[in-house]
């Protein structure tokens, strides 16, 4: 039997942030062993050829391996509730994860960024920020580079923009961002947590011995437990009424322009910033996001500055991300928008607020996938007054259609396509065709993109159809 020792690490999971945490290890001239649970294991062949010296273990996690390393590098798919885990760290085991080694080692200052929604929108706005006022920003993360892996090319960089899942946050100890902002909070990932006080609580971890904070005045689920000495700037649509209760605070509000005219604007205090229809990222929600980083540049110490001209070139060019209520097609006035990435119920009905018209029933809805074991019910409100129908297709659509049932009418399909052949029988002019699943999308793809380009081919597709027609 192997003793525990200080020199024994273990790396579980050999995706993408296995793999990152191993070159990191090397490079620091750390040893470590590696395992993952999948049939196929990811990256083996370039695991064994660059690190030809570790032992590789396959199969289930075994509670007898696990406790015999001092200290488990856990990947952000593997729950550290998993018993083999829970065991290994009863018997003395210590559990991290890639941003707490990435923590340990940073210098330079890191902008720590969470929430349920808008954590990808929020993260690329702050790098592209940064990036058009000349800094160097690693933008990061969860968003898809490991973060070990651009603190290998650190020379490269000014600042870490970190995108952070709670996942990554749940073996992360002391993350001691430069700033940190959980975006908003609603349910998500509740087949992985108990209840939402423990995703609130894994949420919450990006707060430790952060320097700043930067809160959604709107959603107190976001507002940590701090000293009031803690620098802290807040973003929400309504504006403080009185100039004291307004500081630190990023708003919208209704202004007279010079011209004379009202129009809508990004706020600081009681100052504008930018007018919001001139944003080419539409919905309530991005205009949220836009101040959320906002907030966040303006919270980073003087050497990553940003003048006001950086900011509005950005603000006014950001066009958002892909599959993230992405406008994909208009055909005999029906519009087609694709929200792949609306993965939960919080970004679904996001997706239907931003697109919703004030003058009735718009939208037709497809939705569907792996529900993730959330409550539903949230949607109904918003499908009562702005949807004219739901498609539900997929692993849990019937359950999704027990929580909002008689909220609007509603089907039941087996595929994608059949769900937007049915949309596309109903839609008249005028109407909206919004694919936002609130799901996850594993049942019958390999990711929320192959989904999202799926949609976007099926689209294409029909209309050359009826064009050819
Ligand atoms: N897995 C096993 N056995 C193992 C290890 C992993 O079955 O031993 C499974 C996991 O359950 C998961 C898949 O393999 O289904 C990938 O897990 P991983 O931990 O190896 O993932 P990586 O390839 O390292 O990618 C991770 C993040 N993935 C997850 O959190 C699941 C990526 O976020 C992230 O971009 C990447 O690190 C770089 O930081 C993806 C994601 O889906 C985009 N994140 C979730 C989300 O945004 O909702 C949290
Ligand atoms: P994340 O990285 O947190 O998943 P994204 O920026 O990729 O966030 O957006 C994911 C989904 O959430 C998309 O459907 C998008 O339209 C929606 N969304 C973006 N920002 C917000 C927000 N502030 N509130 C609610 N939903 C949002």
């Amino acid at each position: 039997n192997l003793i525990a020792s200080d020199q024994k690490r273990l790396i579980i999971g050999m995706g993408q942030t296995g793999l990152s945490c191993a070159r990191f290890l090397v490079a620091k001239g750390m040893s470590f062993d590696l395992c993952d649970t999948r049939e196929l294991l990811p990256n083996q062949t370039a695991i064994e050829a660059e690190f030809p010296q570790c032992k590789i273990f396959s199969g289930e996690l075994d509670a007898e391996i696990l406790a015999q390393y001092h200290e488990l590098i856990v990947s952000p798919g593997i729950a550290i509730a998993e018993p083999a885990i829970v065991s290994a760290l009863k018997q003395g085991s210590h559990v991290r994860g890639d941003v707490d080694i990435f923590a340990e080692y940073v210098t330079k200052p890191v902008i720590g960024i969470t929430g349920s929604n808008g954590k990808s929108t929020v993260t690329t706005l702050v790098g592209e920020i940064l990036a058009a006022a000349g800094h160097k920003p690693a933008v990061c993360g969860n968003i898809g580079i490991p973060v070990l892996d651009v603190l290998l090319n650190d020379d490269n960089y000014q600042c870490y923009v970190v995108e952070l899942s709670s996942f990554q946050l749940e073996t992360t100890h002391h993350l001691a961002a430069e700033v940190a902002c959980v975006l908003n909070l609603s349910e998500d990932h509740m087949d992985r947590y108990d209840s939402m006080m423990a995703y609130h609580q894994a949420k919450h971890r990006i707060f430790q011995g952060c320097r700043s904070i930067v809160i959604n005045r709107e959603d107190t689920l976001t507002q940590p437990l701090v000293s009031s000495a803690m620098p802290k700037k807040s973003f929400g649509l309504q504006m403080a009424e009185n100039n004291v209760a307004a500081k630190n605070q990023y708003s919208i509000a209704q202004i007279k322009t010079v011209e004379g005219l009202q129009a809508e604007y990004l706020m600081f205090e009681q100052q504008p910033i930018f007018p919001v229809a001139e944003l080419k990222i539409k919905g309530r929600h991005n205009q949220l996001n836009a101040l959320a980083a906002i907030a966040l540049i303006e919270s980073l110490p003087s050497e990553l500055k940003v003048g006001a001209d950086q900011l509005q070139q950005v603000l006014s060019n950001f066009t958002g991300l892909p599959h993230r209520c992405s406008w994909i097609a208009e055909y005999n006035n029906i519009e087609y928008f694709n929200d792949s990435k609306g993965t939960n119920v919080g970004s679904t009905l996001a997706a239907i607020e931003g697109l919703a018209s004030p003058n009735g029933k718009n939208i037709i809805l497809i939705a569907g996938g792996v529900g993730k074991d959330q409550d539903f019910e949230p949607l109904a409100d918003a499908c009562r007054l702005s949807v004219k129908k739901i498609l539900l297709f997929g692993r849990d659509a019937k359950l999704i259609a027990e929580d909002i049932a008689f909220s609007c009418e509603l089907n039941i399909v087996e595929t994608l396509e059949q769900a937007l052949a049915q949309a596309q029988k109903l839609a008249s002019a005028g109407d909206i065709i919004l694919f936002s699943p609130a799901c996850a999308s594993f049942d019958q793809f390999a990711n929320y993109i192959a989904r999202g380009e799926a949609f976007e081919q099926l689209v294409t597709k029909m209309i050359n159809t009826k064009e050819d027609v």
